[in-house]
């Protein structure tokens, strides 16, 4: 089994962590969506939708998040009985699907300081008419990135964008909060595929320097979030490389790579 993913991608972290909460092994290929790296034909022509992650199993390949993490609880069942580990209830997978309809990229990008974002939706134009270039059959779907990138650029600039996404987070985490006073995990008091669905969100909330505005005012998300980082998964997945000083290392690795290569104009 292969996944294409990368630490940056909040859905990859998904997948990852139904990895290693099932203890399934894989072969790991990380794909670096801000340096373009999803943009080399060979893995734009597996998946010319160039987003991250991509599961393969043999010829079977899984793009979408929630259908990936279904097909890992199913090989766990099989490889390990279903006395040990059993698939997600209903309402686990009401969770999952209630967390993965808010899409964080506005989110994220509107949270990045301008220079950054501009430089690197630069990059990534670059890095697209480049690829293309080289791969004139693929020109299609490499249209159709570049104007992915432009509409991103333009949503960026309509204040409802940011307005929505925020409403939409507030309310999930509303909900959470709730479902947190009754018990110790949002599906129970088990660990389950819906918290797996909602760490990389904290996560992503704490990286963005947000934590005072949608964590700590909520307690019962406090107390939760401080309990699912001591998990082993967590720390494999997201810890190693947001946590604390390892986010910096983490972040100024890709932006140098943008800057010299754009500065060294190759693309
Ligand atoms: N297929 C995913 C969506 C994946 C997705 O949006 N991936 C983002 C990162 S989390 C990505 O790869 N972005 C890079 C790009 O669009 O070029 C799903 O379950 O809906």
């Amino acid at each position: 089994m292969q996944l294409y993913h990368h630490p940056y991608s909040l859905d990859s972290q998904k997948v990852r962590l139904t990895l290693e909460e099932n203890g399934i092994d894989y072969t790991s290929y990380r794909v670096n969506p801000i340096t373009g790296k999803n943009m080399e034909p060979s893995f734009f022509r597996l998946n010319p939708s160039a987003k991250l992650p991509v599961f393969q199993n043999g010829s079977h390949i899984i793009f979408d998040t929630i259908d990936i993490m279904q097909y890992i609880e199913r090989i766990a069942v099989f490889t390990l009985g279903s006395e040990n580990v059993t698939l997600s209830s209903q309402e686990v997978i009401e969770w999952m699907q209630r967390i993965q309809a808010w899409d964080p990229k506005y989110f994220t990008l509107f949270h990045i300081p301008e220079k950054y974002r501009f430089t690197v939706s630069k990059f990534i134009r670059r890095v697209v008419i480049a690829r293309m270039a080289e791969s004139p059959d693929l020109a299609g779907s490499y249209h159709l990135k570049l104007d992915e990138v432009y509409e991103t650029e333009d949503k960026l600039r309509d204040p409802d964008v940011l307005k929505q996404s925020k409403e939409q987070l507030a309310e999930i985490l509303d909900e959470v909060e709730r479902k947190l006073n009754e018990s110790t995990y949002l599906a129970g008091d088990e660990f389950t595929m819906a918290d797996v669905m909602l760490i990389p969100v904290l996560a992503r909330i704490v990286l963005l320097d947000l934590e005072e505005e949608y964590i700590c005012s909520r307690p019962n998300i406090a107390e939760y979030w401080n309990l699912v980082q001591q998990r082993p998964s967590y720390k494999k997945v997201i810890g190693n490389y947001f946590s604390g000083w390892r986010k910096y290392k983490t972040l100024l690795k890709t932006w140098c790579f943008v800057r010299v290569r754009s500065m060294l104009k190759r693309y």
